[in-house]
């Protein structure tokens, strides 16, 4: 077994590993980051580490975990340090990143973490806390008032556990010690993500600390961005496979694809990074570019997840690799989701078509279905209802909504989902308007969706179709 990655075996790594070059050690925290899970610390923390390398900065990043100690337990005996692997089937590179400084764990050490957001040092505070962190109701960016974890908060806002009640408590705290502004970027797969969070903290902060509101009006900025790179959950031989590669035992490693790519609103009340100079494209009008990516690669994700999970395939590129479903997924890019979107001037759809195709191929990433499909009550808003909200649906979105349904409401798979109890519920019922039930969860309702009755039509009709003739005759063209 091999020494454990940490500052005193880091000079061990094998050759060809990039280490950290620059003075890691004396970085101090200038961003906190909440949820730091693979994704973050693929991403975010990659690019602002590049920027460092490239132009110096102060800019150690403070990863927050809301609940679960675990990340800490892998990142704290590694004095924070991971290695993260980048391939694509032909090239790939090992670098070690040392850019995170500290982690917290909300749940047990709120107040530092209040402190971490509030000390002059931190000028960012990025989130990746999921779509269900947000806590928003049916219209998708005011608070919902029902959420258990939420009314906790507002009922004690000194001891808040959900992402939005610590963070108004902190900026709180920022206030009262007269904080310099601060910008919030949400690095989350919602539509207009920073609109959200700041509606979401703005509605909170009204209910429970009033003078916050007016001081977040004047202090904070939340630009909406755009994030995409392939991160799945780390998996116990890929860690030991790369600690191999490593010479060290890393437990924290992730393994990731080699593209990355990340657009930001340039709307900032506060230092920033060079992110610019390391391929961070700051834009005036994210939209476009969150249309492209919510409709395009995480619609298709969430269409590959649950198809794939109702015909046996484990992984994403078992799934596109296979002739009837791959041919069914590629179908559904190109004629019923690139047709929907409308692309900025010069941008390429065919050859983002193209890439894409390749990503999902990429057979060394071994991303499971399974973690795709989970939240999809949360996830289907996001990426399928714009299209299905169009005058005319087209087809292959229709079968992958009838493919969550089905997987819903008659498989017998695991559902994993912030309202499991209530989808299960509905799965065991046999209550006739259950479809309608499941729909809403997801925010397809007769007030969101226009022909919404020919649609529970048309989806009965696939459902039956599915059970009559099982998933993979019903996705062959
Ligand atoms: C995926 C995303 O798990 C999921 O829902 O669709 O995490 C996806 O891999 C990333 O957004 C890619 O940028």
């Amino acid at each position: 077994m091999s020494e454990r990655l940490s500052q005193r075996s880091l000079p061990q790594v094998n050759a060809g590993v990039r280490a950290p070059t620059y003075d890691w050690q004396r970085l101090e925290p200038g961003i906190v980051h909440l949820g730091l899970g693979a994704f973050h610390r693929a991403h975010q923390a990659v690019f602002t580490e590049d920027a460092i390398l490239h132009s110096g900065g102060n800019w150690g990043i403070t990863g927050v975990s809301m609940r679960s100690d675990s990340v800490a337990r892998q990142l704290l005996p590694q004095d924070c340090l991971y290695s993260v692997l980048a391939e694509d089937g032909r090239e790939q590179s090992l670098r070690v990143v040392a850019v995170v400084r500290n982690v917290l764990v909300a749940a047990t050490q709120l107040e530092a973490v209040c402190q971490a957001i509030a000390s002059p040092r931190t000028r960012i505070v990025s989130l990746t806390i999921t779509e269900k962190g947000y806590c928003t109701g049916a219209d998708g960016c005011s608070l919902d008032r029902d959420h258990v974890q939420l009314r906790s908060d507002l009922d004690n806002p000194q001891q808040p556990t959900s992402a939005i009640g610590v963070l108004a408590l902190a900026l709180e705290r920022r206030r009262l010690q007269g904080g310099q502004p601060l910008t919030l970027i949400s690095c989350d797969n919602l539509s207009a993500n920073g609109r959200v969070l700041a509606a979401v903290l703005r509605e909170y902060a009204g209910l429970v600390f009033p003078e916050l509101s007016g001081w977040l009006e004047e202090h904070t900025r939340y630009p909406c961005s755009m994030v995409d790179r392939i991160v799945p959950a780390a998996a116990a031989r890929q860690q030991a496979a790369q600690s191999a590669m490593l010479g060290l035992d890393d437990k924290a490693a992730i393994a990731t694809e080699r593209f990355n790519q990340w657009i930001i609103e340039d709307d900032f009340c506060s230092e920033r990074p060079a992110w610019d100079a390391v391929g961070v494209q700051f834009v005036d009008n994210i939209l476009p570019y969150e249309r492209i990516k919510l409709g395009l690669v995480n619609a298709t994700h969430s269409a590959i997840a649950y198809a794939g999970l109702l015909a046996g395939r484990e992984t994403v590129d078992e799934v596109v690799s296979d002739p009837t479903l791959g041919g069914y997924v590629h179908r559904l890019m190109t004629r019923s989701l690139v047709p929907a979107l409308s692309v900025p001037a010069g941008f390429d759809l065919n050859s983002y078509v193209e890439q894409l195709w390749v990503r999902f191929s990429n057979p060394c990433l071994r991303h499971r279905c399974a973690q795709i499909a989970m939240d999809g009550s949360e996830k289907i808003s996001q990426r399928w209802l714009p299209v299905l909200q169009q005058a005319t649906r087209p087809e292959e979105l229709l079968k992958a909504l009838a493919c969550w349904c089905y997987y819903v409401l008659d498989s017998a798979l695991d559902i994993s989902d912030p309202r499991a109890d209530q989808l299960l519920a509905l799965r065991a019922s046999g209550d006739p308007t259950r479809l309608q039930g499941v729909l809403a969860y997801a925010r397809i309702t007769a007030e969101s969706v226009p022909g919404y009755p020919q649609l529970c039509e048309q989806l009965e009709q696939n459902i039956n179709r599915i059970r009559r003739e099982g998933v993979r005759a019903f996705l062959a063209e």
